[in-house]
């Protein structure tokens, strides 16, 4: 059995959003295959639809099984309605990682309850949230916008994905088709999530441990993971840049209290390299920041290539 699955993190979609999410993270990712995933909703014909290994029904007295419309109230009841048997799947896990878009009424209303329900079980509990995009409408992202707050409260660590950074990254934004807008979101979410696994992956030369990971993620408030491959001259610095580059990651790392890193290459990485890496991280004066990181060799990527997978927690 691997880490991961001894570790017992369990990735749990809720609301439409989520469940869309937990179907196309489990069509492509391969690590996936050693967490068990879950999708939650009010509304049965979308749970249906979920590709998930295990699918809970919420408020069925509540919500009829019809959703909850786009009213976070009574997402919120469908999931103190049923809350006794959420606690009965996840109260084993020791990460929980809960992910759902926020505006509509299942996923603002239930999520950040559900977060509040592991945190009296003491979990480690993290969020991949977005924000609806413009075009869907005030209304949503009012609804949002209550609902992270909500969420800040209850779960460790929150990652949000703002839609609408999306769209600026784009050149011909008007001429974006709305499917793609948000498939634009589904891929930072299932880069996000395969990021998180990666840090966790217990094949490395070097790993970090989960102690690692509780430390810099628990009542973090915020974080940020983000990746990037790079190869040739200072190729862990180039990575490093692409990905600070993000438009979801803080501006300064030196607001970080903890960063984690993972390094994986084909098996070409030097102690050199690992210095100059940390020389780097040294410049930038955190020293207020805690460092750990991981070495993973990778098959798949090309030889000099190296992947940088990055986590800053509590900014
Ligand atoms: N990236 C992405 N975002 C989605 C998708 N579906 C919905 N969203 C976003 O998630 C927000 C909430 O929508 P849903 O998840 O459908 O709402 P819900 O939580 O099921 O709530 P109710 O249907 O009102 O009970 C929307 O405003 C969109 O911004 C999707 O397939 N991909
Ligand atoms: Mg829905």
């Amino acid at each position: 059995m691997s880490r991961v699955s001894n570790l017992k993190v369990k990735i749990v979609g809720v609301g439409g959003a989520g469940g869309n999410f937990i179907s196309g993270i489990k069509e492509r990712l391969n690590l996936l295959k050693e967490v068990e995933s879950i999708a939650i909703n009010t509304d049965l014909q979308d749970l249906r639809a979920a590709k998930a290994d295990l699918k809970i029904p919420i408020g069925e007295q509540t919500t009829q099984g019809l959703g909850a419309g786009m009213n976070p109230q009574l997402g919120k009841k469908a999931l103190l309605e049923s809350k006794e048997k959420v606690i009965k799947v996840l109260e084993d896990s020791e990460l929980v990682i809960l992910i759902g878009g926020l505006g509509g009424g299942t996923g603002t209303g239930a999520l950040p309850q559900i977060a509040k329900l592991l945190k009296t079980k003491e979990i480690l509990t993290l969020a991949f949230v977005t924000l609806p995009f413009s075009f869907e409408g005030g209304v949503r992202k009012k609804i949002a916008k209550k609902g992270l707050k909500e969420l800040y409260t209850w779960a460790d660590a929150t990652m949000v994905i703002e839609n609408d950074k999306l769209l600026e990254l784009s050149k011909n934004r008007r001429e974006i088709l709305i499917r793609e807008a948000f498939g634009f979101s589904d891929e930072i979410v299932f880069s996000s999530l395969e990021s998180i696994l990666e840090l966790l992956n217990p094949t490395g030369l070097i790993t970090l441990s989960f102690e690692n990971i509780r430390e810099a993620l628990k009542e973090a408030g915020s974080f940020f993971i983000g990746r990037a491959k790079s190869s040739g001259e200072d190729k862990i610095e180039k990575a490093l840049k692409l990905i600070l580059s993000s438009p979801f990651s803080p501006s300064n790392l030196k607001t970080a209290r903890h960063i984690l890193f993972s390094l994986a290459s084909k098996g070409s990485i030097t102690l050199k390299d690992i210095d100059k890496f940390t020389q780097v991280l040294v410049q930038k004066k955190l020293k207020d920041t805690k460092i750990a990181f991981s070495i993973l060799e990778d098959p798949s990527l090309k030889k000099e290539e190296v992947r940088l997978t990055l986590l800053l927690a509590g900014f």
